[in-house]
Formats: structure tokens, sequence, C-alpha cells
């Protein structure tokens, strides 16, 4: 049901819809790099080309883009107004349907899309009857009937490990991060960030304020589709946590969540994995 798309950064969801599922492309961060002095050619027609070759072969219905489609803020750069329509319009020539789930990256994106892209906001998007998929960046609390799913993916963390070479060279790579979150920790945080004091057990609590059943949904947190973003080794010494209020509260707890490399490699649990960093 749940396929990563190794080696890619993508993921293919089968319920009741073929979803295609990627995050954090960070377009036009080129454009940021030349300002620091990095010049490097334009990345985006790469991007742009991987993508469209997961989507030929994978065949989705629906293809969700998790936030982060664009790189500048405040600003948007000459490039990213000239380039993202177009990487709108050649995707949309290839699948009936582009969702994309609003970044922190990602103000006036509406601007840059065509209309048919459809744009959900920063708490999130539930879809599908029987197998139900949660989307969200992560930078933003999520609605609390994403708890309803049995599957939730997120952007946002630009996931990665650090790993020690037995040259002694520290390498970073890109991963995946996958567990099951602690849903009645999940669901307490929700309530508190609602302000609801739950009397008795939290999730009927959770049931009855919010009307919706929680499932013990599995969680993904995606790597950045965008390879010049580095990432964020989730097995660091700091941060302490990872980022957003899932995690930055407690409410998401990773120590127990499988990490694995783009390629399919498991590598251990992230708890195992800080003791190696
Ligand atoms: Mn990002």
């Amino acid at each position: 049901m749940i396929r990563l798309l190794t080696p890619w950064p993508a993921m293919l969801v089968e319920g009741d819809e073929r979803l295609l599922l990627a995050a954090d492309f960070h377009l036009g961060i080129e454009y940021e790099l030349a300002k620091m002095g990095i010049n490097i050619p334009y990345q985006t027609e790469r991007f742009m080309e991987e993508l469209l070759a997961l989507v030929r072969e994978q065949r989705p219905d629906r293809v969700l883009l998790l936030g982060d489609i664009k790189h500048g803020v405040p600003i948007t750069s000459f490039q990213e107004k000239r380039e993202i329509p177009q990487f709108f319009k050649a995707l949309l020539e290839e699948v009936g349907r582009v969702d994309v789930v609003r970044g922190n990256h990602d103000a006036n994106i509406q601007n840059l899309a065509p209309e048919e892209v459809e744009i959900h906001p920063s708490r999130g998007l539930l879809l599908g009857e029987g197998f139900r998929v949660a989307a969200l960046h992560g930078h933003a609390w999520p609605y609390p009937r994403l708890l309803a799913a049995d599957l939730i993916v997120m952007g946002h963390n630009h996931p990665a490990v650090q790993l020690n070479t037995p040259l002694g060279v520290r390498i970073t790579r890109r991963a995946w991060v996958r567990g099951r979150p602690n849903v009645e920790r999940l669901a307490g945080a929700l309530l508190e960030k609602a302000r609801v004091k739950p009397e008795g057990e939290v999730l009927e609590a959770f049931e009855r304020e919010f009307g919706e059943e929680t499932k013990a949904p599995q969680m993904v947190i995606m790597p950045t589709f965008n390879d010049l973003m580095g990432g964020l080794p989730v097995n660091a010494e700091t941060p302490k946590s990872l980022l957003g209020p899932l995690f930055r509260t407690g409410a998401v707890e990773v120590d127990d969540f499988d990490v694995y490399l783009l390629d399919g490699t498991f590598l251990g649990q992230v708890g195992f994995l800080r003791t190696l960093a």
C-alpha cells in the first residue's frame, strides 16, 4: 500500500486512489545561493524531469506536493516567477490532479500556480475513505481531524542521517523517517492546543471534541526532493528535537522511528543512530 520509490525521495500510496507524494522542492534556491557567492546552474528543469519520470512510470491519479515548492521568502525571485508556473504546467500535462499543501516557503504560491492546482492550508489535508492519508508540511499544527488517518505524511524537516565513516570523515545523507507516534500523546497535545481539558480518557475526549475517531496512524517524514538542501541530521546532538510544533512540544517522539537511506537501506532507529553521531 505504501511504497518508497527508491532511490527517489518520493512515495506511492495505493489506497482509494494512486497518490504520488513528494516534499520540499525549494525551487529557486540557486538564486539564494548565488547571493551568497555560490553560482550553480539552474536546477528546476532537472527536478522537474525527475518528478515527471516518476509520474510517467507510476501513473498516479494524483500528485501531492507537501510544501516548500518554492524557496524565496519573503521575496519571490525572477527565477521563481519564470520557472514555477512551467513546473506546474508540465506536471498537469502528465497527471489529472495536482495538490499542494502549503509550506512555510509557499506564501503567494497561488500566484505562481495554474488554477487547476489545488492549494491547501498548511494545517493539512485528509484524503480517502478506506485507507486515509493525511498530508501536511509540518511547520504548523495539523487540523485535529488528521488524526483519523491511517498514514500521516510530512515534509519540512529535511531529514538526513549523519554517519562517521571509517576514514574519519563525517557524511550526511538524506533519509526517510518512519514510525508510529503515540496517538494518546498526540491527541492530548491537540486537545491542549484547542484549550480543552480532557475529562477522563484522552482518546474519548478527543472524539467528543473533534467528532473523529483517532486511529494509530503511521507517520512518514519525507526527505527533500531537492538534493541541494543538504538535510538536517535526525541523529545530530543539536537540535534536540525535529522541527515543527508536533516535535518541539513532545507530541511526537521519534526515538523509536525507523531510518532508511534513499536507496532503501534500513539503518536502525533514530535513538540508536544518535549513539553513533
Ligand atoms: Mn523545506
